[in-house]
């Protein structure tokens, strides 16, 4: 056995948790040889909660989970960790604006970034799902400066999940047979996924669905607002669905991408050849080499369409960051 993999959860008591930690306490991600420690943060109001959670997962006697922490305290959540998975964060009251939700949840990432910076391991992996969850990424890595700028994740990969399964619903083919989907920009309404360069069974997708028109609007509109319709269906936001998503992504940037593919998440926008503004935490096509080294797929074509629409998103990134400027000091 090798020395145990640290991880951090906040939102620990929330629905999204729920629904991961048991899944890596079993060990699925890391494998049958990989010990694990979680460190499990919440608002003081909802430990009680938290400690009816770390009952339960100690009652399945996960064999690699060798500790469980739970607190309230981001510095001792934080301590030495290999990952931080920053679910936990305000959702959107009645009458609330954008800007309020990031400026109230821009609280908690400025607090969880200081705390990052001084506890963490300076190599640790952090992924940010609490929404709005480009910008908070931003902010807590703004506040990390001692924690490699590279390591810092927006999670888009629920996004990606969702168009390949509308491409594979749509074409009928399996969803193993859908591959190279990019989500381009903000995980939001105004995010693109992209048909142009995603592939159906190896060839562009436009080889097999025909259909523009359909391409266009149905489609891009589906992802867009699939979250939306899960919530108008099920009374609450995608919570199962996001924790697996949360695993995928996780699983991405851990192994080597298998030749000819990709994968979709938001991170530093610095240095991109895409010419999107830098100093965002935007989502590109991206790959994991063998010795580890993630990178940005370079090459791919925007048509006439599919520029503008990112366009827009990264335009909406851009005011994201304006309303939160003066915390970023920039
Ligand atoms: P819940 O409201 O069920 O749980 C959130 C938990 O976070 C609560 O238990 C709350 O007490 C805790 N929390 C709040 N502030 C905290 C802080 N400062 N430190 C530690 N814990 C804190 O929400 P859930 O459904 O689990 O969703 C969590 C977040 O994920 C939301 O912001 C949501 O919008 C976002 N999502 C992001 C997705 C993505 O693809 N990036 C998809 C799913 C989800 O909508």
């Amino acid at each position: 056995m090798s020395k145990p993999v640290k991880i951090a959860i906040s939102g620990g008591a929330g629905q999204i948790a729920y629904s991961l930690l048991f899944r890596l306490a079993s060990g699925e991600l890391f494998g049958p040889n990989q010990l694990i420690e979680l460190q499990v943060l919440e608002v003081p109001n909802a430990l009680l909660a938290l400690e009816g959670v770390k009952m339960e997962i100690e009652d399945c006697a996960f064999p690699l989970l060798s500790s469980i922490k739970i607190c309230s305290d981001p510095y001792q959540a934080f301590e030495d960790i290999d990952y931080a998975l920053l679910i936990g964060a305000k959702s959107r009251g009645p009458g609330m604006e954008r800007r309020d939700l990031l400026q109230e949840n821009s609280k908690i990432f400025v607090n969880q970034g200081q705390a990052l910076n001084a506890v963490a391991k300076s190599s640790a992996k952090i992924f940010v799902v609490g929404n709005p969850c480009n910008t908070n990424c931003l902010i807590a890595l703004n506040n990390a400066p001692s924690l490699k700028r590279e390591n810092f994740y927006a999670m888009t990969r629920l996004d990606q999940n969702r168009a390949t399964f509308f491409l594979s619903q749509k074409s009928q083919v399996s969803t193993k047979d859908v591959s190279c989907v990019t989500i381009w920009g903000n995980h939001s309404a105004t995010q693109v996924p992209d048909f142009v360069n995603a592939k159906i069974s190896q060839k562009p997708v436009e080889t097999i669905i025909s259909d523009r028109q359909w391409l266009e609007k149905d489609f891009i509109e589906s992802v867009q607002k699939r979250g939306a319709a899960i919530i108008q269906a099920r009374g609450k936001s995608s919570a199962a669905s996001a924790a697996s998503a949360l695993l995928d992504a996780m699983r991405d940037r851990i192994l080597p991408t298998p030749t000819g593919q990709w994968f979709s998440t938001a991170l530093l926008s610095d240095g991109n050849p895409y010419g999107i503004e830098e100093g965002l935490i935007f989502s590109f096509p991206c790959r994991v080499k063998k010795n580890g080294q993630l990178s940005i797929v370079s090459g791919l074509k925007w048509d006439a369409f599919l520029e503008e629409k990112i366009k827009l998103t990264e335009q909406e990134l851009k005011e994201e960051r304006e309303m939160v400027s003066s915390i970023l000091k920039i």
